[in-house]
């Protein structure tokens, strides 16, 4: 069956660049039909990812958001449903942790670090879908990027660990609060990927071998896995499925 999202409206938060998981959902989605509205924070950003956007097939545009502003969310969100009306998803693939805290002892995080990670990395949702709510279609679907370590203990990911924890149990509690609506919330466990988050990270190269010897696929996955999985779950095919995690990692998080 092929999945149709012509004439539907999509946000993508999150692009860095041309390896970021976002822009393999937001490939995965253009090709479907869709339109797209790219979010980026910082000026850095702004030409990779309007470069990247001119090269899909759909409508599509970018505008800058800092998800840790309430201000920015609303007039990112004010300004999308003036544009495009309805949006019919959210592909929300922000994360954030000061890189020292990202090895060592989770035990010497810092009240600061500790809040930024949780700031930007797990609050953003329930900021994000709050501001989008006016403009939610009664069937969207929201999709968020979680991983492993939020689960239990994984060498170096620390903060983020924690952070993924709140992620995805507001995964669940916006799952409810949506689902009157008809909107769905998803989160997306993606096997490790090297995209520029993952870049200059201790130990990155250890776990991707540690996927590619043990995972019951005995290999990493790839940016396109994850994005024909958001593709599904943005899709009609999914409409009974939220408050879910689904992981992307070749079957690594079975083995114990
Ligand atoms: C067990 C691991 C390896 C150790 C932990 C990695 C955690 C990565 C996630 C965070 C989001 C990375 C991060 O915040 C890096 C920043 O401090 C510095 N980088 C940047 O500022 C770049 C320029 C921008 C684009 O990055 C961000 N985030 O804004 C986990 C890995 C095996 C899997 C993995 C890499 C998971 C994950 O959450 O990304």
């Amino acid at each position: 069956m092929q999945i149709d999202l012509s004439n539907r409206t999509y946000v993508v938060m999150g692009v860095a660049n041309k390896r970021s998981i976002a822009w393999g959902i937001a490939r995965a989605l253009d090709q479907a039909g869709a339109s797209l509205v790219f979010t980026y924070v910082g000026e850095r950003f702004e030409k990779t990812v309007q470069d990247l956007a001119d090269t899909l097939n759909g409508d599509h545009y970018v505008l800058p958001c800092d998800v840790t502003s309430d201000e920015d969310l609303e007039k990112a969100f004010n300004t999308i449903g003036e544009k495009s009306g309805t949006i019919h998803g959210i592909a929300h693939c922000v994360a954030f942790a000061n890189k020292d805290e990202l090895e060592g002892e989770y035990l010497n995080t810092t009240r600061d670090g500790f809040l930024l990670a949780q700031n930007i990395s797990a609050y953003s949702l329930t900021a994000a879908a709050k501001a989008a709510r006016p403009f939610l279609a009664d069937d969207a679907s929201i999709v968020t990027l979680t991983y492993l370590g939020g689960e239990r203990y994984v060498k170096n990911y620390n903060v983020m660990g924690v952070a993924k924890a709140s992620l995805d149990a507001s995964v669940k509690y916006l799952a409810h609060d949506l689902g009157k609506d008809g909107v769905r919330v998803n989160a997306i466990s993606a096997g490790p990927i090297r995209t520029l988050s993952a870049k200059g990270i201790g130990g990155f190269n250890e776990v991707l071998k540690e996927m590619e010897e043990h995972a019951p696929l005995k290999r990493t996955v790839s940016q396109e896995e994850v994005g024909s999985t958001a593709l599904f779950l943005m899709s009609g095919l999914a409409s009974g499925i939220t408050g879910e995690m689904l992981h992307v990692d070749g079957g690594y998080h079975t083995i114990g």
